[in-house]
């Protein structure tokens, strides 16, 4: 069993790699069904940017951008709704999503009323101030505390599916990041599959010149989008979130193997 793909489809004017290019509906869904078609396992599909820095969304216009799209999308995979709106994530799943993505780990008494799966994300702060100086002590316990808590939380509730993500690039420093990436064995023992998204995000540019400084714009990150995903997978994340599927797909194809036991003895 291979990790598991999730496709993103921001259905948004200003997603920070493709803001603009899905907010047409036939686009949208175009882009949903080439992704299915490239072996994604999931479809997530936003309707409200989450970068360093945006603003919120009023909820009937995400409502106007997400629920057609979910819809036409749910008869051909699984569809998950990224929202942290109540109202958002309740039409979505009926409209056919079965996962509720939710960046604010807030929405978990949502998925278990809607009977539907939740991933629990870390954010520090909201996307408008997320990125002003964002410090730790501890990035990875203090994460692992958050996610882990949020969890458990949510099974109380009822929730039957709960995935717990790091949240790369949420109110973290390029170090922070990193440190994520290297430790992440210590948010998969939480026991909850986890989920990472490192897809094209602006720590990939910062790589290898210092903590800010970025080199590769959002176009040339997928090397290093590729390299993370693996790295997660190889490390026990179940599912990573990516533009990118067809290349993800065969990355998630090759690490699966490798995570079985009986890979060690299997040289051919
Ligand atoms: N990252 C983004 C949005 N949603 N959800 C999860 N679970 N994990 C992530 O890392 C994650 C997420 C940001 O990426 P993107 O959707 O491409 O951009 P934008 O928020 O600008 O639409």
């Amino acid at each position: 069993m291979r990790p598991l793909v999730m496709g993103v489809l921001n259905v948004t004017p200003d997603s920070f790699s493709d803001g603009g290019r899905y907010l047409d509906f036939e686009a949208a869904l175009a882009h949903g069904l080439d992704m299915v078609a490239a072996g994604a396992d999931i479809v997530d599909v936003g309707g409200e940017s989450s970068r360093p820095g945006a603003d919120p969304v009023p909820v009937e216009e995400e409502l106007r951008r997400v629920v057609p799209v979910v819809g036409a999308l749910a008869p051909h995979v699984r569809v998950s709704v990224d929202t942290v709106k109540p109202a958002v994530a309740e039409a979505a799943v009926e409209a056919g999503a079965t996962l509720v993505n939710d960046v604010s780990a807030s929405l978990s008494t949502v998925a278990a009323r809607c009977g539907v799966g939740w991933v629990a994300m870390h954010m520090a702060g909201t996307p408008r101030t997320m990125q002003d100086r964002p410090r730790y002590d501890d990035v990875v316990a203090e994460v692992g505390a958050f996610l882990l808590d949020r969890a458990r939380a949510a099974l109380d509730a009822g929730v039957h599916e709960v995935w717990v993500d790091p949240g790369i690039g949420f109110g973290k420093t390029v170090s922070h990041n990193l440190q994520l990436l290297h430790h992440l064995s210590e948010i998969v023992a939480l026991g909850f599959p986890v989920v990472v998204g490192t897809s094209r995000k602006s720590f990939l540019g910062a790589l290898g010149t210092g903590p800010d400084a970025v080199v590769a714009s959002v176009g040339d990150r997928l090397p290093a989008s590729l390299a993370t995903a693996t790295w997660a997978m190889l490390a026990g994340a179940a599912m990573v979130r990516v533009h990118d599927v067809a290349s993800t797909v065969q990355a998630a194809t090759l690490v699966g193997p490798a995570r079985l036991p009986i890979a060690a003895g299997a040289r051919s």
